[in-house]
């Protein structure tokens, strides 16, 4: 059977991250890998933070923290915080490990033997202020673009175009804004990734489960831009280059942050060497399938860079099966800010309401094929309706009828009839187009699906009002509660990769497995029909609706409106 190698996009350490960051890689990440462990696969979900490059560079020097002691600090912050989301990791490691700096030094030592690293003189700024070189973030300046005043040496926010710092116009410096700069020459390794390019057209060409959009912009990106890349800078944080003359140099961030979803796995290993092996995962493993989950703005990395080390290292290295790459969550018609505090953050959505009204809405609004405007007022409208009207309702009147008419037990008398068999039938096609969806990564319409079972079986209920028949025909009644109470069981399970705390609640008062409920297999009938005679607990109301003044108060609160 097929295991999965699950990774999401390792989030940079500096400050917590939006929801953008979070739906754009960790979230579904985490759907899928819930997904495919409830269906009885074994799955290695990996993640951690990106330690290194300027941007975390600059925040310790703002927070006037060493860089080590500033990592240490939001490592732990945002660990906690995805640990609050459910986020289900196996581990959550960094890219300043030790591992990751024994595993980044390896690589460039088999690219150095196998002739596909150059040293080159490159020209740098250098401040005579700062008395140092300014690589990637510590240069700011016009955007060649689009005239962006604020562009950054590696890219422009703006306009979003990779830049190098010798593209800007009239440049500055991030730390003291010393605009006489000068260019002094630096000794630089460069990966010749140029020589791989027919190499990394023939595996893309061989990878037939990207989506569309994600092929087109790695095939783009071959074509056009796959220069020789610079992957050292005159910095002192990251992981040092094993060569003499370069002491003073460590390798680029985004030479040594994939390479961390492996060495993650190599000290998620050597936590309990006796039963993991890092290299079931990673070294030429025959069952794995491996999906990479990412904001597009990381498709070429992942595409063509570190393909290029993975395949230009000569070793038999696990390539990713499948990019899942993400568009933009956009916030009230405009950008998430950092800066500006402008949009939700992880951390304050969690102070404002549970996850699983994020996870839900994030998923059900998932920016897959084009990007996707946040809105406080849609958000609390849409959570309301499939959360309370429909998910909620259904399990609170099931089981508050269940426990009062029924002394709290699945009753046990009558016969499925007719509406049963064409209610199990729907529930079977269902429960099939549901698991193609995960399957193929399809995070909206794995969430539509899931919130037309709630409906169906909110329907059925309503339709059949076993309230009623308790009068008239006892037995229809049974049936009719019985079907309804193992439907809301069945609907909390496929409910679960999403909404985990919410499903786990409700799986718990039924009395059915809830840590981790497994995918419901064989025909519906058999198992709606089940379970007659077991004692069950009423559902109290799980998401209580935002009032008006709620949301206005969220608007203020997140900068919307
Ligand atoms: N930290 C960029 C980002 O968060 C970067 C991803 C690295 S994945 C190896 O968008
Ligand atoms: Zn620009």
């Amino acid at each position: 059977m097929t295991r999965y190698l699950i990774t999401s996009a390792i989030p940079y350490v500096n400050g917590v991250k939006h929801l953008g960051n979070l739906v754009g890689s960790l979230l579904p990440a985490d759907v899928h890998a819930r997904f495919r462990r409830q269906t009885g696969h074994d799955v290695l979900f990996i993640c951690g933070t990106d330690d290194h490059g300027t941007p975390t560079e600059l925040s310790a020097a703002e927070s006037g923290e060493n860089v080590a002691t500033y990592c240490d600090r939001h490592h732990a912050i945002q660990a906690d915080i995805y640990r609050r989301f459910g986020l289900s990791f196996n581990h959550f490691g960094r890219s300043s490990s030790v591992w990751n700096h024994r595993l980044t030094q390896h690589f460039y030592r088999r690219l150095v033997a196998a002739d596909l690293v150059e040293e080159r003189d490159h020209q740098q700024y250098w401040s005579a202020v700062d008395n140092r070189f300014l690589p990637d973030r510590y240069i700011l300046g016009t955007c060649p673009e689009c005239g962006d005043g604020n562009a950054r040496g590696d890219q422009c926010d703006h306009c979003g175009a990779l830049l190098d710092p010798l593209d800007l116009l009239n440049p500055r410096s991030a730390l003291s804004g010393d605009s006489n700069l000068e260019y002094r020459t630096s000794r630089h390794l460069f990966l010749r990734q140029s020589r791989k390019v027919d190499c990394i057209r023939d595996w893309i060409g061989q990878r037939d489960k990207w989506p569309t959009w994600v092929r087109s912009l790695a095939l783009g990106w071959l074509t056009e831009h796959l220069g020789d890349r610079c992957i050292t800078r005159d910095l002192a944080w990251g992981v040092p280059v094993p060569m003499p003359g370069f002491e003073n140099k460590v390798f680029y961030v985004w030479f040594d942050a994939p390479i961390a979803y492996i060495s993650a796995t190599q000290e998620w290993a050597d936590i309990d060497p006796g039963r993991r092996d890092w290299h079931q995962w990673w070294w030429d493993p025959s069952d794995v399938e491996y999906i990479q989950f990412l904001g597009k703005d990381n498709v070429p990395f992942h595409a063509v860079s570190f393909p290029v080390t993975l395949l230009g290292s000569g070793e038999p290295w696990k390539t990713v099966d499948v990019i899942k790459g993400f568009h933009w969550l956009t916030y009230e018609g405009g950008k998430f800010s950092t800066s500006r505090n402008r949009g939700v953050f992880t951390d304050a959505a969690l102070d404002a309401l549970p996850a699983d009204l994020w996870r839900w809405w994030l998923i059900a609004n998932a920016p897959e094929n084009a990007d996707v405007d946040f809105q406080i007022r849609r958000f609390a409208h849409d959570v309301g309706k499939d959360l309370a009207d429909v998910f909620g309702n259904l399990a609170t009147r099931v089981s508050t009828f269940t426990e009062s008419r029924f002394e709290a037990r699945i009753p046990i008398e009558g016969e499925p009839g007719p509406d049963e068999i064409r209610l199990a039938r729907e529930v079977n096609d269902r429960l099939e187009a549901l698991r193609e969806h995960h399957e193929n990564l399809e995070f909206r319409r794995a969430a539509a699906e899931t919130r037309a079972l709630w409906t169906l079986a909110n329907r059925y209920f309503q339709d059949q009002a076993p309230w009623e028949l308790l009068a008239s025909d006892a037995d229809r009644a049974s049936v009719v509660t019985r079907f309804a109470a193992n439907l809301v069981a069945l609907c909390a399970a496929v409910s679960w990769s999403i909404i985990p705390t919410l499903a786990s609640q409700v799986l718990a008062k039924l009395g059915s497995p809830s840590d981790r409920p497994t995918w419901p297999a064989g025909p519906a009938i058999a198992y709606l029909d089940a379970n007659g005679g077991k004692p069950i607990r009423r559902i109290p109301p799980l998401v209580s609706k935002l009032s008006d003044q709620e949301v206005l108060g969220l608007e203020a609160r997140f900068g919307g409106g």
